[in-house]
């Protein structure tokens, strides 16, 4: 399912009772992270998605928390429920093996018009350049948002930048956070394991002088949020959410930098990095519920402002857990699942919780064939593509339900032997992680919470489970009126 735009999406969400208009004049600065957050942490009935009508000082809506909830994030990438995700990727990648001819046309006809989707379509004219300013294209007449008190600046929280590999050619979109330094300049957030960092490093290994960006804000929200999506390099995020919409993304060329954006997109900032310049980035509150401390980060140089007439503002607020990008994550958990298998097949689910903040705990269930297994399956997690960037990792039976935090603590608590069912490593970890002694490096930690027996080498008899007989089930179930309890 393909949304046209935005505003596309926007209707829908309000026609379900997911879309809360605030009409009232509001402040960028401070006042909308606020409510956002409130917003954010709410119960599921007071969980909406907001659009400021009134941002004092501009003429754009702002629309924030279009993801924060489960419900919004799968109508975002076109399914009801984010574990419709797995189904549909794994279909794609383990097809059953059809069985006579009617089957294989059947698949055939099924994969085949979602993969025709999949690449991006060249279309001459689009709605993003309604409005093209090249003379003298200004921040100032955005939206942008400043969303904690002691941050430097204000913030662009929720664009799809886009690079070329300087020696392929090939498309990155990235979702990286950037600072507006002035009117025409931008902080580049790109951490050293991202895609928009390792175009960097080529441009500088090649000597080209400018790596040019488009920084796309709105456009169908699968775009969005495939700029988040940890694709491996060189697999171009726009081919993912063609596939997810079932249509193709279609690209009009930048009016001054030679990339193409989403035709659809509400606004397109079009500008260049040079690779030399490097600049003081920060602070920022971040998903870790902390203040990122000032780094040094490349520098984005204006070149032209273009938008729909009527473009709405995409935003998102990051700050201590849960908040809507915890949605975003989940919606790649599942989407990744399927994927992660190709190379891990003994895995049979996986959680990442809140309060890890994506890298910080990755709780998975597996059923154990030999020894080791255990610790082949976290080693191989730590030299997965990001999720090399896990710190923790914990393994559970194949019965244990990884979405219930009890259950996995009952199981973690009792069944490990402190001394023995740990693996400690170092390796690389997220750039936000402020717990490592030096940047980008940092401990590991694998916990077995697996039953033991022989093959781990444990002398003893593991013991049962408690669990009631069927039959007594059945029977109270049928009697429990009876017994007069509520
Ligand atoms: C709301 C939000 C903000 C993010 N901000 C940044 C950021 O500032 N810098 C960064 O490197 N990654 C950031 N990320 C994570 C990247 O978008 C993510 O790692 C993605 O895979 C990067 O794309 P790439 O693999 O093509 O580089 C953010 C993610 C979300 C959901
Ligand atoms: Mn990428």
């Amino acid at each position: 399912m393909a949304y046209k735009d935005l505003a596309a999406f926007v209707r829908r969400l309000e026609k379900a009772g997911e879309l809360v208009r605030v009409k009232v004049p509001v402040s960028a600065e401070l006042e909308i992270t606020e409510i956002a957050d409130r917003v954010m942490k709410a119960p599921s009935e007071r969980n909406k998605a907001l659009l400021f009508e009134q941002v004092r000082g501009y003429d754009m809506p702002v629309l924030i928390n279009m993801f924060g909830s489960p419900r919004r994030m799968a109508w975002a990438l076109g399914v009801e429920n984010l574990e419709e995700l797995r189904e549909r990727v794994a279909r794609l990648i383990k097809p059953q093996l059809p069985q006579g001819w009617s089957e294989k046309f059947r698949l055939a006809a099924e994969l085949l018009p979602t993969l025709r989707a999949a690449g991006p379509k060249r279309v001459s004219k689009g709605a993003c350049q309604e409005v093209v300013n090249t003379q003298d294209p200004s921040l100032d007449t955005l939206p942008i948002l400043k969303c904690w008190p002691k941050d430097g600046g204000r913030y662009i929280t929720l664009p799809q930048v886009i690079t070329r590999d300087p020696r392929t050619g090939r498309r990155n979109v990235g979702m990286y956070r950037l600072q507006v330094y002035d009117a025409q300049t931008l902080g580049m957030h790109w951490q050293i394991h991202k895609g928009g960092a390792e175009h960097e490093r080529v441009a500088r290994e090649v000597g080209a002088e400018r790596i040019p960006v488009a920084v796309v804000l709105g456009g169908d929200p699968a775009q969005i949020w495939a700029a988040s999506a940890p694709l491996p390099p060189d697999i171009d995020e726009y081919m993912l959410a063609g596939w997810l919409r079932g249509k193709p993304v279609e690209l009009v060329p930048c009016v001054t930098q030679p990339l193409e954006v989403p035709a659809d997109a509400d606004i397109v900032i079009e500008g260049y990095v040079d690779p030399q310049e490097r600049r003081l980035e920060g602070p920022f509150g971040d998903h870790t519920g902390y203040y990122t401390p000032p780094d040094l980060y490349p520098v984005m140089h204006v070149t032209a402002i273009t938008h729909r007439r009527r473009p709405i503002y995409p935003a998102t607020v990051v700050g201590r857990p849960p908040m809507e990008d915890y949605w975003m994550g989940k919606a790649t958990e599942r989407l990744f699942l399927p994927l992660l298998q190709l190379f891990l097949p003994e895995v049979l689910d996986m959680n990442m919780p809140a309060e890890g903040v994506f890298h910080n705990l990755l709780i998975v269930k597996m059923r154990k064939r030999y020894p080791g297994h255990v610790r082949k399956v976290i080693h191989g997690i730590w030299g997965l593509g990001l999720m090399s960037l896990t710190k923790g990792v914990v393994v559970v039976d194949d019965w244990v339900d990884v979405h219930n935090l009890s259950e996995v603590a009952w199981q973690v608590l009792g069944n490990v032997d402190w001394a023995r069912d740990v693996v400690i490593s170092e390796g690389p970890v997220d750039a936000l992680d402020h717990a490592a002694y030096r940047p980008n490096f940092g401990g590991k930690i694998g916990v077995d919470a697996t039953a033991k027996d022989e093959r781990d080498g444990y002398p003893r008899t593991w013991p049962e489970r408690i669990e009631m007989s069927e039959e007594i089930k059945a029977l109270v179930d049928q009697r429990w009126k009876e017994y007069g309890l509520p």
